[in-house]
């Protein structure tokens, strides 16, 4: 199995080193790193501490061990998560992997992106949104999880509801142009008649809109983010799932253009990294597709 050990932690990683030595890697990279700053120059110079002569050591970034497929936008999801939110993230590469005994044995759903975590009951986590909840919640990632009940049950609503009704048509839509296997149960899935699995297709595509109007109507609001001037976890998460509407060239509203590269503006390397193998498999299909054509 390949195995990918993703260096950098992005930006607010970065700025947060000063303030680093005292607190979690995750939260110093979560919090803003203005304040800090501001902080700093407020303090009379009477009360600055003596310039110390052993320089702090920077906090470990905790370490994260994730099971993931590439071309996957639920992998994407926890992909950006863990850069943006400053984890040492090793990634091992579960292509042809998912189904094999071994993973079977801790994973009976075979899913991916996977965690593995010693606090856990079972040792592992799959779900998207419930890793990022988890790992929210154990680090008090706050910035891209707020505590508040209100507000992190909007965060909850908008990932739920994107789950349960958005996803399911962006799978039916996209996954026969992306040569993904359908889930079971779909028409695609079955030996349907290739017309009835356009048909449904077709529907699904045409589907998409509702929903889709939903997230920006009602979760942002008027607000940059679902999360409020921030990307939340059920932004990065609506974020990284309309990347794949691409393979089929859906036509995007506006507003989820421009929501699209603000996040990658706010999250920057964190977001095009992950992005970029999405983008690249995506680019890889279309051409195989032009090229059989
Ligand atoms: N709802 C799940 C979906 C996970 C999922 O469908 N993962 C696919 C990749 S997109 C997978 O790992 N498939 C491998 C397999 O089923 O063997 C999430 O958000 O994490």
């Amino acid at each position: 199995m390949a195995k990918t050990v993703t260096k950098s932690a992005g930006k607010s990683a970065a700025k947060a080193k000063a303030k680093a030595a005292a607190k979690p890697a995750v939260k110093a990279a979560a919090k803003a790193a203005p304040k800090v700053a501001a902080k700093a120059a407020a303090k009379p110079a009477a009360q600055k501490p003596a310039p110390k002569t052993a320089k702090a050591k920077p906090a470990k970034k905790p370490a994260l061990k994730l099971s993931m497929l590439k071309p996957s936008v639920n992998n994407m999801t926890v992909r950006v998560f863990a850069r943006a939110a400053g984890f040492d993230a090793a990634e091992t590469d579960a292509w042809g992997h998912t189904r094999s005994p071994e993973y079977l044995a801790r994973n009976p759903a075979h899913l991916t992106p996977m965690i593995e975590d010693k606090g856990l009951p079972r040792g592992v986590l799959w779900e998207s949104c419930a890793i990022m909840q988890y790992l929210a919640n154990k680090h008090g990632l706050e910035k891209f999880y707020p505590k508040a009940p209100a507000k992190r049950a909007m965060i909850d609503s908008a990932m739920f509801y994107l789950i349960g009704t958005l996803y399911p048509y962006v799978a039916r839509a996209t996954y026969p142009a992306l040569g993904f296997p359908q889930y079971a149960g779909e028409v695609g899935h079955s030996d349907a008649h290739p017309d009835k699995k356009s048909e449904a297709q077709k529907a699904a595509m045409a589907a998409i809109a509702e929903p889709l109007e939903v997230f920006h109507s009602f979760f942002r609001d008027g607000k940059p983010f679902i999360g409020g001037a921030n990307p939340s976890i059920a932004d990065i998460r609506l974020a990284a799932t309309l990347e794949f509407l691409a393979v089929i060239d859906y036509p995007l509203p506006k507003w989820a253009q421009e929501y699209m590269a603000a996040i990658e503006k706010k999250l920057g390397k964190a977001y095009a990294e992950p992005a970029g193998d999405v983008r690249g498999y995506i680019a890889y299909v279309r051409s195989q597709a032009k090229a059989s054509a």
